[in-house]
This record gives structure tokens, sequence and C-alpha cells, in this order.
């Protein structure tokens, strides 16, 4: 007998759910729709003579490798989906009506209803990656296109969401086999609590002394497939080692409505009410402007810290 999805995410601090997406209906879409947005990056790289051509009429993968292989800076802020300090102030962002249909599918809240309950928003950590192959990111440090270091998500938010149980739903936008840079986890690991973590250039990893005896396993799965999290689990992603292919995944959260979210500069939204249905966000216009205005409003503040451990070194 299989065990259900909550028994198998309090057992193991992760769950696969296979095929709660369709690759056709809501993951082409979205891939789709980050092409639209690098084809306005791209075309800036070229006027400003970074690169020598757009390389439009290339599939998307073929696309990112392309730019990236000639590209001497990392673009990689202008197609992630959230907000993210820049030398210069505030990552541009452009979101859209394919994203915002994908986090609101049926099948996919219903299985994040099972672990969050019937009022569920989604948390403003939401991230796009395009891992591209080991060997150009080699002077890398930057997990949006490189392995992502050892942590768990609850460190990775300001200590006014500890007590907020956020959920992370792992998208792959592609079939993710080992050698493409998978998802990898520790199970069990998640019943430690919150662990120390330090400030590192690749990101806020898990402290020496804190981290789990076990090795991090590789979690491969299908493109409709999706990998839920516990924010206590011990993960980390693995090289992509591929000789040209690109993984393609999204890191999105959910969390119960009216909870500290950890980033309050960041704008959630309902994604599910049971009790105020009309409360649902499904206006991708609506959802776009919410984050242009956080954006204004962190212009004009500054970016502050989203985490605790940013001042230790
Ligand atoms: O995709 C990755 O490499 C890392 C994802 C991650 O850290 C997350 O889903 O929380
Ligand atoms: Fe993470």
């Amino acid at each position: 007998m299989s065990l259900d999805l909550a028994t198998r995410f309090a057992r193991d601090g992760f769950a696969v759910v296979p095929g709660v997406l369709d690759p056709v209906r809501h993951i082409a879409p979205v891939v789709e729709e980050r092409n639209r947005v690098l084809d306005r990056v791209a075309a800036r790289l070229v006027a400003e003579g970074l690169v020598s051509s757009t390389y439009d009429a290339l599939p998307f993968p073929e696309r990112l490798i392309k730019l990236s292989r000639e590209c001497p800076v990392d673009f990689s802020l202008d197609l992630d989906i959230t907000l993210t300090a820049t030398a210069d102030g505030v990552s541009d962002i452009t979101l859209g009506p394919a994203l915002l249909d994908l986090l609101t599918s049926e099948r996919l809240l219903d299985a994040v209803e099972g672990i969050v309950g019937p009022e569920v928003s989604s948390s403003p950590i939401q991230h796009f990656r395009w891992k591209l192959p080991r060997q150009i990111t080699e002077s890398s440090t930057n997990a949006l296109i490189m392995r992502t270091p050892l942590h768990q998500d609850a460190a990775v938010v300001l200590p006014e969401a500890d007590d907020t149980p956020i959920l992370t739903v792992w998208v792959p936008l592609c079939d993710v086999s080992q050698e493409l840079g998978p998802l990898c986890v520790v199970p069990g690991s998640h019943r430690r609590g919150l662990l120390t973590h330090r400030p590192r250039v690749t990101g806020l990893t898990v402290a020496e002394e804190d981290r789990p005896e076990r090795e991090p396993i590789g979690v491969a799965v299908r493109a409709g497939d999706v990998i839920f999290q516990s924010r206590h689990m011990v993960h980390a992603s693995l090289d992509n080692v591929s000789a040209g292919s690109v993984r393609l995944s999204l890191d999105v959260r959910y969390q119960p409505t009216g909870l500290p979210t950890g980033r309050p500069f960041l704008p959630p939204f309902v994604a599910r009410s049971r009790s105020q249905p009309h409360t649902e966000l499904r206006d991708a216009a609506q959802w776009s402007a919410m984050w242009d205005e956080a954006r204004s409003a962190l212009r004009a503040s500054g970016f502050p810290a989203g985490d605790r451990w940013s001042a230790v070194v």
C-alpha cells in the first residue's frame, strides 16, 4: 500500500508529486513566456555591444547557452521572477499570465492544500533557474545558473517567518535526470529544525558543524512532476554535467494566508481561499502591478536584508 502524500511528506521532509502539471497546458507556456522576456534582454545586450545577435531563431535552451557563452556579464536576474538587490539598486522583474496560470492550477493547489490547509497564499520567494552545463559556469557563483549549496529554505527568510510553515514546491520545466543537476535532498533532515547557516559567495549554506551525516541524494523527475519540500529539509543541487542541455526549473512557495512571509517587502497573493474565494488572485496585470509597486518602494528605501545571517562573516 502506498502512503499518502501528507504522510510521506511528514516522514521524509519531501515528497515527489507525480504528474500534477500538464507539460503542454502549464509548462510550455511558462518556458515560452521566459523566452519572450529573453527577447528583450537579448536586444538590450546587443544594443550594449555585449553580444553579436539575439539568437532568436534558436530554441530557448540553446539560446541561453549561446548568449551565456558570448556575454561577459551574467543576465540571469533579468529572467528571474522575484526582486533581488543589485549593485545599482533593484533587479528588473517581468511576470506574466502563464506563470500565474501554473501557480494557480487546480491540481497543484489541491495537492498544496493537503499540506498547507484551506487558506493558501503564494509566497513572493520564487525563482526561475536555468542551470547551464558546468563547463560554462566555472567562474560563476550564482545559484540561478549553477549548482546550489546545501541549505534549508527556513534559513533564507527573516526570523519573522520562523513559525510560518512555508511549503517549497520545486517545479521542473523539463525532464531532469541525474546528469542535468537535479534537486538533491537529505531525507529526514527536516527533523532537526533550523540549523546554523553561513553566508558564502555562492549563497547561504549549512554551517560545517551542523551538516547532516548523510549525503544528499539527487531526485530525478519528469516535466509535470513537482517536489514538495518542508522548510527545514536540507537540500542542494548537483552540477549540470550534461554536454549541452540546460536544466530549467521554478522553485515557488506556498503558505497559510496571513502569516509572515519572511520577506515583508515583497508581495504575496491569495492563491486559494475556501472561506473567501473572491480574494483569490487570477489577474496577471494586477499581480505585475503589485510587484512593480514593491520595486518602486525598494528603489526608494534601499533593499533590506532578506535573512538573519548576512551580517555574519
Ligand atoms: O534548483 C535548485 O538548484 C535549488 C532549489 C532550491 O533551493 C529550492 O527549491 O528551495
Ligand atoms: Fe532552497
